[in-house]
């Protein structure tokens, strides 16, 4: 158990007016228990309440050791997967965490009419915003490797290469270097970048063609995203327009921050540029999202996030301009705030670049 953090978590619980949540995030257990189960379908939560007593309540399959410190109470398959939990939790307002299965949550409300669901990820997802010490040298090693990986994903670019297969050295060179896990990433050629979230699929490289490598993982549980697009053997006038006003406007919401600036005015200066340069409606997304043990996690980097910078946050910045039945482009790095600026995670360069 991570007291120091559960002691943060508890506060914050304090603060919203709330006396007992279920943590249920495989990410936001591990962040306060150290243990990490990916459940699937089965059950595994948290409870926690105000004064920091914790109890896990989960599948007798995942094994989980009960200590004085964190009692652990076990049901089997074919047992009602909530009855325990049911009968501990007290009556009144119970926080919910935001992605547990409502099977779970309709199961437990069948038992207790006298539980009153609220939404209840707040309190850990606050404490995650911000990354520790230990938290913010992991997501600089990740990145330092994403920028490697990066590197060798361009040099690949060959006649006749297909997406699929640059998508595979990619999770190749990833776990080459420590990787966690593989990952789905995007490998978009020429019209393919117009989806923003194409995967790599069969499609062969033509010249001409505009390449988006969006590329992420895990390495030691805390997540890398970057995404870089180059051109291969050429680049039209069209295309070096829409690179250069992609990257400006990456270039000028990176220099934007510092602690206090609200996430939300980033994405407007990002926003403002493309819109100036006549591409606004083909900005079809927010400009990024927070990162860390989740590679998308609260809060996102969008118009409607009025949330302020603090040191410890790590977020992406990834402007982009799609183009249906032409190109894509879209540029992007991870940026950690610092207690005076910022510090960009990944150092791959951004100048427009063509290959072969
Ligand atoms: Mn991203």
């Amino acid at each position: 158990m991570n007291q120091a953090r559960i002691k943060r978590v508890t506060e914050q619980m304090r603060r919203q007016g709330l006396t007992q949540i279920l943590v249920t995030s495989t990410a936001s257990i591990y962040y306060l228990t150290g243990f990490w189960v990916e459940p699937h379908e089965r059950m595994l939560a948290l409870y926690l309440d105000e004064d920091g007593r914790a109890v896990l309540y989960g599948n007798a399959i995942f094994g989980l050791p009960s200590t004085s410190e964190l009692p652990v109470i076990t049901h089997s398959d074919g047992e009602d997967p909530v009855g325990h939990l049911a009968a501990a939790v007290r009556p009144g307002a119970l926080g919910i965490d935001k992605f547990w299965y409502s099977k779970f949550l309709i199961g437990l409300l069948s038992h207790r009419s006298d539980v009153t669901p609220v939404h209840g990820s707040d309190p850990v997802d606050l404490c995650r915003k911000c990354k520790d010490d230990m938290e913010r040298a992991a997501m600089c090693h990740s990145s330092s490797i994403n920028d490697q990986v990066m590197a060798s994903a361009i040099s690949a670019l060959r006649e006749g290469v297909r997406e699929n297969e640059l998508a595979s050295l990619v999770n190749r060179a990833f776990l080459a270097r420590g990787a966690d896990c593989e990952g789905t990433q995007l490998v978009c050629f020429g019209p393919n970048g117009a989806d923003p979230h194409h995967s790599g699929d069969g499609t062969v490289l033509q010249p001409g063609d505009s390449v988006i490598f969006d590329i992420f993982t895990p390495i030691g549980r805390y997540w890398c995203d970057m995404t870089r697009t180059i051109f291969y053997r050429s680049a039209g006038e069209k295309q070096r327009q829409v690179y250069e006003l992609v990257r400006r406007a990456n270039e000028a919401a990176e220099k934007a921050v510092r602690p206090g600036i609200l996430l939300s005015e980033l994405d407007s200066i990002a926003r403002k540029i493309i819109t100036d340069g006549g591409y606004g409606p083909q900005f079809t997304h927010r400009l990024g999202h927070s990162c860390g043990m989740e590679c998308h996690e609260p809060p996102d980097v969008s118009d409607a996030s009025h949330v302020p910078l603090e040191s410890g946050m790590v977020f992406s910045i990834e402007p982009g301009i799609y183009l249906p039945g032409e190109f894509g482009v879209r540029i992007e790095d991870l940026i950690l705030v610092t207690e005076t600026g910022y510090e960009v995670l990944n150092h791959y360069p951004k100048d427009l670049q063509i290959i072969g």
